[in-house]
């Protein structure tokens, strides 16, 4: 709750006005997520699905595991397990010997995960970590057992590319040399199919960028006007980076009780909420420059939208 009030407190009095976007999931979040994920306009979730269910035998082979020695799968963000599964099932049927280890902020898309898990895959070893990614990262090495880790659906987009930098070089720090990261990232792609993604028809994009001002609302006592706010995504091919704003429709004044602190907004004032970066080589490359993986392969859908990029540990 501290934390969360110094950083809103922080991005408020930036100027430009910012928020993080990690605090789109508290529970209504969660749910709005979930229905973004399901909307024809958000292309990304069929896209890595399309790859985990028909490239399967693909992956598994690229991943070049050995049978007779257990591994762990640990899984960065594991939300609701729907492509992971496809990967899990035929690990299974090809008879390897691993754990799977989800990780996730949120303990109800765990539970949820971890029972779903007990009815679709009941020999399974399943054991759930509840927590920040970067929290975590320092206890995955505890064990020096093969790892292959998986941080899919563009969740990495969410970063800035120094912040991306130096998690994936903190990430190699943990692991050993021939651990595997499969990075599902959104490919750099015209405005025409990226910006829908974030601009819903049915405003359920909106209502996730607005539900920010809803939590400040209920968690610190402000008096943010919903009514009074726009959802704004902008993206442009060159840049690669989707953009979002919630942009005051007037001049207005927020209150926040628990900091005892009041804003103010201009008429068209923007705050930003969120960026969904965009990949291709170049731009990974980039990113890993200074990790120790190296780029082995990369898996992508047949509309050329996703790619799933296996790295290996140098
Ligand atoms: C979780 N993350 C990868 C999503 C994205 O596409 O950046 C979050 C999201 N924001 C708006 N729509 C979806």
């Amino acid at each position: 709750m501290e934390q969360f009030k110094k950083d809103i407190q922080l991005g408020l009095s930036n100027v430009p006005k910012t928020l993080p976007s990690k605090y789109f999931y508290n529970k209504k979040g969660d749910k709005l997520f979930q229905e973004i994920m399901s909307m024809p306009e958000y292309y990304l979730t069929n896209a890595e699905f399309e790859i985990f269910s028909q490239k399967t035998k693909e992956l598994i082979h690229l991943l070049n595991l050995d049978k007779e020695r257990h591994f762990e799968l640990i899984e960065l963000g594991a939300g609701d397990g729907v492509k992971t599964i496809e990967l899990l099932k035929e690990l299974i049927t090809q008879g390897f010997n691993f754990s799977y280890l989800p990780v996730d902020i949120s303990a109800n898309a765990l539970a949820g995960l971890k029972e779903k898990l007990h009815i679709v895959l009941p020999t399974l070893d399943v054991r759930t970590k509840q927590g920040d990614y970067f929290e975590v990262l320092a206890g995955i090495k505890e064990t020096k057992k093969p790892k292959v880790i998986l941080f899919l659906g563009s969740n990495i987009g969410n970063m800035l590319d120094d912040k991306a930098k130096s998690f994936i070089y903190q990430l190699g720090k943990n692991v050993l040399p021939d651990d595997k990261l499969l990075l599902g990232v959104d490919l750099v792609k015209p405005k025409e199919v990226v910006l829908p993604a974030y601009n819903d028809k049915q405003g359920i994009t909106k209502a996730f960028n607005l539900n920010l001002l809803d939590r400040i609302n209920e968690e610190l006592g402000a008096d943010f006007n919903l009514d009074e706010f726009d959802h704004q995504p902008e993206y442009t091919e060159e840049e690669g980076i989707a953009k979002s704003f919630l942009v005051s429709k007037i001049h207005q004044v927020v209150t926040i009780k628990s900091m005892g602190k009041v804003f103010a907004f201009k008429a068209g004032e923007k705050i930003h909420t969120e960026i969904s970066r965009k990949y291709n080589d170049a731009i990974l490359n980039n990113i890993i420059k200074e990790t120790d993986f190296k780029l082995k392969e990369k898996l992508t859908d047949t509309k050329g939208y996703f790619a799933d990029y296996l790295l290996v540990r140098k």
